[in-house]
């Protein structure tokens, strides 16, 4: 009887210390386990006189039962506890203020370049593309730009060379180059499709310069419609929505006479001067005239090439250069800061 009290007593005491599930479980499987002290116990009563066993084994049912209920006790409440601590230490403060996430933005340059795909598509313009390394035949050659051309100047003109030629050519031998322009998207758009048609080629041309108003890249965005009745008068009105648009419904407009090989008549566009309101400065030269186009319509040469009938069908092309729009819509004076990817700068669009 007095060494269950004892018993009684130091479980007391060793449960009064447990403050961990994992002590818990110590401490059952020490009194409950297979070979625990109760369990031992219970084992010893066919060894003690046989008047003696009922008074004792109900005595240890006792003590075990409370045991049970005290270890069923405390898992409850230092489970609770654990839980408690848990959620404390994986709190969220939910005032704190979330960290700046800066927005990605497009690109100047592409955001001028989809607002002019815009104006033309609401006029009725197809959008095409094609591949910005080319064959010497579709980047000049069908545009009437002949092998002794000042166009094709080592200078202008980057060669890729082609990768199963003999090395012994040099490389203006090549005939593949990258697009100078995207008119060689015009080419093939001619020879895929019949008249009429009117399509814009915008997209990265290639041309081997650099200073403040050139890169080795930039953008263009060409356009070309052809039919049997296409004049320049259509072409004037187009280009005249088109710069009204971009730059607003009462900028002075000019065609100037110019000369392309691949247009004829061909002339420039020009509009006042965004910067002084024709008056004259150091951007336009004084002239208070900007020029944003070239355009004209298109050669016979270049409708032989795609086999259009040149009795029949007539067309007006034009091409601009989408840097140089950019430029002078957001006054920037170095074509550079376009391609130097610096924040401060591109986050201002
Ligand atoms: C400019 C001038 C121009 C064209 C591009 C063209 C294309 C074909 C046939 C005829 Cl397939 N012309 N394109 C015509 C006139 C001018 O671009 O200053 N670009 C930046």
């Amino acid at each position: 009887m007095e060494d269950l009290k004892r018993l009684k007593d130091e479980f007391d005491l060793e449960a009064g210390k447990i403050d961990t599930l994992r002590s818990l479980n110590d401490l059952r499987v020490k009194y409950l386990g297979k070979k625990g002290i109760i369990t031992e116990l219970l084992k010893g009563l066919s060894k003690i006189p046989r008047e003696q066993r009922p008074d004792r084994g109900r005595q240890l049912n006792e003590i075990k039962k409370y045991i049970e209920k005290e270890i069923k006790r405390l898992h409850e409440k230092v489970s609770a506890e654990e839980t408690k601590k848990k959620i404390q230490s994986e709190a969220i403060d939910i005032t704190l203020p979330g960290r700046f996430i800066p927005p990605g933005k497009v690109h100047p340059v592409n955001r001028v370049l989809s607002e002019i795909v815009d104006i033309f598509v609401s006029m009725g313009f197809a959008v095409e593309e094609g591949p910005e390394v080319e064959h010497d035949y579709y980047n000049f050659e069908a545009l009437n730009i002949p092998k002794d051309h000042p166009a094709r100047e080592m200078q202008d003109t980057f060669y890729v060379k082609a990768p199963n030629k003999p090395s012994s050519s040099s490389h203006i031998d090549s005939d593949i180059v990258l697009r100078t322009h995207t008119s060689p998207v015009q080419i093939r758009g001619m020879k895929k499709r019949k008249p009429p048609l009117k399509f814009i080629a915008p997209g990265k041309v290639y041309r081997c310069d650099a200073d403040v108003s050139h890169t080795p890249m930039f953008h263009q965005v060409e356009g070309l419609m052809v039919g049997e009745d296409i004049t320049f008068s259509d072409l004037k009105g187009v280009l005249e929505v088109f710069i009204h648009r971009m730059f607003g419904p009462s900028t002075p407009v000019r065609f100037r006479p110019s000369y392309f090989p691949f247009t004829e008549p061909s002339a420039e566009v020009d509009i006042g001067c965004i910067l002084c309101g024709g008056e004259g400065c150091r951007v336009c030269k004084g002239t208070g005239w900007l020029e944003v186009l070239g355009a004209g319509m298109v050669h016979p040469k270049v409708f032989e090439a795609v086999g259009y009938d040149t009795e029949r069908y007539t067309g007006f092309a034009f091409g601009m250069g989408v840097e140089r729009l950019t430029m002078l819509k957001y006054r920037i004076d170095d074509i550079r800061l376009f391609y130097e990817n610096d924040v401060r700068f591109l986050s201002q669009f």
